[in-house]
C-alpha cells in the first residue's frame, strides 16, 4: 500500500521535485532524496508545537494550503502530538501527550507567537507561562522553529510601549532564559508562511543539519534575498513607472509601489516565490505595498506604511556623470558586462541602491 494515499508514484514525485527546489538540491539524486525522506516523514516523527502571543495565522495558513501541496504532504506525514490551537484534546489529555512527547525527547519544536517576558503571566498555558514552556520545551527538542514573525522577533505585540514584554524566542532563551547561543531557525512573516514551514522541516529532515542562517537567525536559502529582487513589478521599478496614489493610472497598469510605501527593497523574504492563498498570491500582487513583516520591529521600523522608505536611490536619481565614472572604475578591475549592468540598475549586492547614509532618514527603515 502507498505511504500516501491518494497521490500516485507520478505526482508524489513531482512534488518532490518541488520540495527540492524550495530547499535548494538539484541533480539526478535531488529527488531520490527527497522522496527518501518523505518516506521516512511516513514514521511520522514527532511535532510540538506551541502557540503563545499571536493571532494564530500561522497555523491557519498552513492548514489552509492548496491541495495537492508539498504541505499537505509533509502534515500528513507529521504528528502533531501537541498543538494548542488545532488539536482535539483538551485539558489533562492534552497536558499528558505534551508531557509524554517532551519526556521522549524525539521531537521537533515549532513555536508560533512571542514569549511574554515583560508581564510572563500574560500569556499562561496549563498554569505555566510561556517563558517556563519554551524553556524546558527548546531544551529537550531535536531542534526548534520559529514560525511567524511574533515568534522570531516578538510581532505586533512587541510594537512600542510593548507591554507584556513580548520577545522571540531566541532572545528570550538569550536575554532571560540563561541560555548563550541558543539554535533556533527563524522563518518570520506575519503570518508565517506554509512553504516556508515545510521547505524548513525537510531541510532538517533530509540534510541531517541546520541550514544556514542570516544574522538575524533566517534560512539562507529561503530569505537570502529581497523581496524587491524577485518582485514582478521590479521592471517597473527600473523604469521609473511608480504608482503614485492609490487607484491612479499606474495602480491599473500594475506599476511599482514603491511610492506609496513599498518595503521590498528593504525586506529580505521569498515573497514572490512562496506565496499564500494556495500559491495564488502575495502582498504585492495583490495591489498592496510590501510592509516588511520579515523584519524585526517591522510595526515600529517599517511604519509609516504607505509612505516611502528612506534611503533608496531611484533608478532616476543616478546622473550620467555617476554611470559613467562608477562604470569606468568597475571595468578598470575587470567585472564583467553583466555584473556591470546589475550594479547600474541595483540588482546587485541585495538589491537596491541605497544612498548615502547621511541621507535624511537613513537610519530608519533599514534591516
Ligand atoms: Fe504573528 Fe502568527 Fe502575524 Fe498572526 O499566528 S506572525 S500576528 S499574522 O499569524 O504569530
Ligand atoms: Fe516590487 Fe515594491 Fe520593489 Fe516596487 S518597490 S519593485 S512593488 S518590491
Ligand atoms: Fe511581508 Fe512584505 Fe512579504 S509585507 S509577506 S515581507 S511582501
Amino acid at each position: 500500500m502507498s505511504l500516501f494515499p491518494g497521490l500516485s508514484r507520478r505526482d508524489f514525485l513531482k512534488s518532490c521535485g518541488v520540495l527540492a527546489g524550495l530547499i535548494g538540491l538539484s541533480g539526478p539524486m535531488a529527488v531520490p532524496k527527497v522522496a527518501k525522506a518523505l518516506e521516512e516523514l511516513a514514521k511520522r516523527p514527532a511535532i510540538v508545537w506551541s502557540c503563545f502571543q499571536e493571532c494564530l495565522g500561522c497555523s491557519v495558513s498552513l492548514l489552509q494550503s492548496r491541495k495537492p501541496n508539498p504541505a499537505n504532504l509533509i502534515l500528513k506525514q507529521i504528528s502533531v502530538n501537541y498543538h494548542e490551537g488545532i488539536m482535539a484534546a483538551a485539558g489533562t489529555q492534552a497536558e499528558k501527550s505534551f508531557r509524554e512527547t517532551v519526556d521522549s525527547k524525539d521531537f521537533y519544536y515549532v513555536v508560533e507567537g512571542g514569549i511574554a517576558t515583560g508581564i510572563p503571566d500574560a500569556c499562561t498555558i496549563g498554569g505555566k507561562t510561556s517563558m517556563e514552556i519554551c524553556k524546558d520545551t527548546y531544551q529537550k527538542a531535536k531542534a526548534t522553529i520559529a514560525i511567524g514573525t511574533c515568534a522570531c522577533y516578538g510581532g505586533i505585540q512587541a510594537a512600542a510601549p510593548n507591554p507584556s514584554g513580548s520577545k522571540g524566542v531566541a532572545d528570550f532563551l538569550k536575554e532571560d532564559g540563561g541560555i548563550t547561543n541558543p539554535t533556533v531557525i527563524n522563518s518570520p512573516r506575519c503570518p508565517g508562511n506554509a512553504d516556508d514551514t515545510v521547505a524548513i522541516l525537510l531541510y532538517v529532515l533530509v540534510k541531517k543539519e541546520l541550514p544556514e542562517l542570516d544574522d538575524l537567525g533566517r534560512p539562507k536559502f529561503l530569505f537570502g534575498q529581497l523581496v524587491h529582487d524577485n518582485c514582478e513589478r521590479r521592471g517597473h521599478f527600473d523604469a521609473g513607472e511608480f504608482v503614485e496614489a492609490f487607484g491612479d493610472e499606474g495602480s491599473d497598469k500594475g506599476w511599482c509601489l514603491y511610492k506609496v510605501g513599498c518595503k521590498g527593497p528593504v525586506a529580505y523574504a521569498p515573497c514572490p516565490t512562496t506565496r499564500w492563498n494556495g500559491d495564488i498570491t502575495w502582498p504585492v500582487m495583490a495591489g498592496g505595498p510590501c510592509i516588511g513583516c520579515s523584519e524585526p520591529d517591522f510595526w515600529d521600523k517599517q511604519s509609516p506604511f504607505y509612505e516611502k522608505a528612506p534611503g533608496i536611490k531611484l533608478p532616476g536619481d543616478i546622473t550620467p556623470t555617476q554611470v559613467a565614472v562608477g562604470l569606468g572604475a568597475l571595468a578598470a578591475v575587470g567585472i564583467g558586462a553583466h555584473a556591470i549592468g546589475q550594479v547600474a540598475t541595483g540588482r546587485m549586492f541585495k538589491g537596491a541602491p541605497v544612498e548615502d547614509m547621511e541621507d535624511e532618514g537613513s537610519e530608519e527603515g533599514g534591516k
